[in-house]
């Protein structure tokens, strides 16, 4: 049986790659930062299954991980750590340079010393790109492609994409870190020969996505709002909802007019992301690993919505019409400096590990709505009964 390394695995890549990993048949080892509180909510349908377990570690320190990495000598390792949220890297650099560049460099460092036969994915991101994209070009002798052209703002059905030959320019610590990191692998593998590849992965999304992401920020809102208004039962539960307060204490300043309930804050709607479903991008990581070869791939569907077609399309299937009453633009939601315009062009992954995507944007925003209402139905039986 193959053993295979997860960091991160307590997030939404960590927990699908595991499942997936699982049916192929993977002795599973998720390493997990020490935490006072219980972060395996993604996984915990997995922690009976005999074949995964979980080891304390952290990726910022070169000892735990190298122990790891000697211990089991894995045929596979995958890092999914990362701190991924992008408006966070501006707040805390120092933090997202530690765990993203230099996390990376002791996993390498661990396998090039203990275990260099160990297979590596590091995944890297479309936010390595930053303001920049490749553009295609007709003409009379074939299809030309400029690889560093600055987005100029309009889109519609233009030739702009990102592909494996894009110039880099990324615009957040988070993304200069994940850039670093993507050298470092290119790096090893040059150097050592080591079987190391990085998933350029743009935008993953899933019911499991984190609640400070804009996807699932828009679809819990809607749930909750959703829930603010349903009897249930035949109760009128109106105004019992409890909100998370760590979800993000910014969305309960106003409150929706006429209603009660707490506005959307949002920042920049107009931002343009090729959103996949997580599970995708994950048949993709797992199809790189058996490669013979290693090498980097664009993993993206090739289709591109802005922030506010995803929240169009959102509240379409949550079943409220009156958008503009519902939501707030606030500015402390934008960023700094933004990435404009993210579409993956990934004909190298499709032609050479024979991946596509299979769920289009509409099915995954319709899963993510019916996820989240879901979710606070089930949220509010308990809270229902306990009040009873
Ligand atoms: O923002 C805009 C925001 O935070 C998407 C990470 O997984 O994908 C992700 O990075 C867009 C941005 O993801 C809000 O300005 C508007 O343009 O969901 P996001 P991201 O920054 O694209 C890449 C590939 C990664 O690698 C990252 O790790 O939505 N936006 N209003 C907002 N974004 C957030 N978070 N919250 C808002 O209220």
């Amino acid at each position: 049986m193959k053993t295979v390394v997860i960091t991160g695995i307590t997030g939404q890549a960590g927990s699908y790659f595991s499942e997936l990993l699982l049916e192929k048949d993977y002795k599973v080892i998720g390493i997990q930062r020490r935490s006072s509180t219980n972060t395996t909510e993604r996984i915990s349908h997995l922690l009976d299954d005999k074949k995964f377990s979980l080891v304390e570690g952290d990726l910022t320190d070169p000892a735990s991980i190298s122990g790891i990495i000697n211990e089991y000598k894995p045929d596979l390792c995958v890092n999914f750590a990362a701190q991924s949220h992008v408006a966070t890297s501006f707040e805390q650099p120092t933090t997202t340079f530690e765990v993203d560049t230099i996390g990376v460099l002791n996993l390498l460092e661990s396998i090039r010393r203990h275990s260099p036969n160990t297979r590596f994915i590091q995944s890297s991101t479309s936010e390595m790109f930053g303001d920049n994209c490749s553009y295609k070009y007709n003409t009379p002798n074939g299809i030309i492609v400029s690889p560093c052209m600055v987005f100029n703002g309009s889109w519609g059905d233009s030739e702009w994409i990102q592909d494996e030959n894009t110039t880099f320019n990324p615009q957040s610590p988070y993304a200069i870190a994940k850039l670093a990191a993507h050298h470092l692998v290119g790096l090893y593998r040059k150097s050592y020969n080591l079987h190391a590849s990085c998933a350029i992965m743009f935008n993953y999304e899933s019911p499991r996505r984190g609640e400070k992401f804009v996807t699932r920020k828009i679809t819990k809102w809607i749930a909750e709002f959703n829930k603010w208004y349903e009897p249930y039962d035949g109760v009128l539960v109106h105004g019992q909802l409890a909100f998370n307060q760590d979800w993000d204490n910014r969305i309960y300043g106003d409150q929706c007019d006429n209603v009660g309930f707490p506005k959307l804050r949002l920042g920049n709607l107009d931002a343009v992301r090729d959103w996949s479903h997580c599970k995708d991008t994950m048949r993709a990581v797992y199809l790189m690993s058996q490669q013979d070869e290693p090498d980097d791939y664009i993993i993206s569907t090739g289709s591109s919505h802005t922030v506010r077609e995803f929240l169009n399309e959102a509240f379409k299937y949550g079943g409220i019409d009156n958008i503009d009453e519902c939501i707030v633009i606030d500015p402390s939601f934008y960023r700094p400096a933004e990435v404009e315009f993210l579409r993956g062009d990934s004909s190298k992954a499709r032609r050479i590990l024979n991946w596509e995507p299979q769920v289009s944007f509409e099915e995954l925003v319709k899963e993510m709505v019916q996820s989240d209402v879901a979710k606070s139905k089930t949220k509010l039986r308990s809270q229902t009964i306990s009040n009873l």
